[in-house]
């Protein structure tokens, strides 16, 4: 039988196992108004249109469910997270992207965002979540739709998400515009921009 790692060889550097599971953001909780709620995809989609989805054209879309972990900057990791929702590469294949788009930008309620490589939000691990372990996302949560790249540091795990920009240039999000770590791989302890290696960020 295949053995399923303990959770401390599943720790990334640096990282620990806190009790519970904490919640942080910068700002407000926003309110969920779904007939006014909008997810727009703009920027260099091959049409050269931008989309836009309303609550219920959005969560119609191809649904998936991915287990990962979860690990924040600041040091905690929380393991195990059943998010279900509609993956990333549901929304590319609903609207393509144009030829030349190597990254994107994930926009939030009250002016969050950040930015990913394309490889990276193309990824089937990456989705935009509904639900958290079979429950709807909690308000602190994002709901009710939340972004989430495991693979990366969580501050890219864009909540209360609204929009994706394709990007032919890459640009930097919020925090990587505070000093983080443009590319954010928790494997390579990438936290801080000071870190970059040349191409690793916009010039
Ligand atoms: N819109 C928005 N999304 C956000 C943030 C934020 O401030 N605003 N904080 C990020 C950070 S730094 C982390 S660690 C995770 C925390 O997610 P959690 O509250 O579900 O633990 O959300 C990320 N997504
Ligand atoms: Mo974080």
């Amino acid at each position: 039988m295949p053995e399923i790692p303990e959770e401390e060889n599943r720790l990334p550097p640096g990282q620990y196992i806190p009790r519970g599971r904490p919640i942080i953001h910068y700002g407000r909780v926003p309110a969920f108004r779904p007939q006014t709620w909008r997810f727009q995809v703009f920027g260099a989609t091959a049409s050269g249109r931008a989309e836009e989805f309303g609550w219920e054209e959005f969560s119609g879309l191809p649904r998936g469910t991915v287990v990962a972990d979860f690990h924040c900057v600041t040091k905690f990791s929380i393991m195990g997270n059943e998010w279900e929702g509609v993956p990333a590469a549901a929304l590319l294949d609903r609207v393509p992207p144009a030829p030349g788009v190597r990254h994107v930008m994930i926009y939030a309620e009250y002016g969050y965002s950040a930015n990913l490589r394309i490889g990276d939000f193309d990824r089937p691990t990456t989705l935009f979540a509904t639900h958290l372990d079979d429950k709807p996302l909690s308000p602190e949560r994002g709901h009710p739709l939340r972004l989430v790249v495991p693979h990366l540091y969580a501050w890219k795990s864009v909540k209360w998400v609204r929009g994706v920009e394709y990007m032919l240039e890459d640009r930097r999000g919020f925090w990587e515009e505070r000093g983080y770590h443009n590319v954010a791989d928790p494997w390579k302890e990438q936290r801080y921009s000071y870190q970059e290696d040349p191409g690793d960020g916009p010039p």
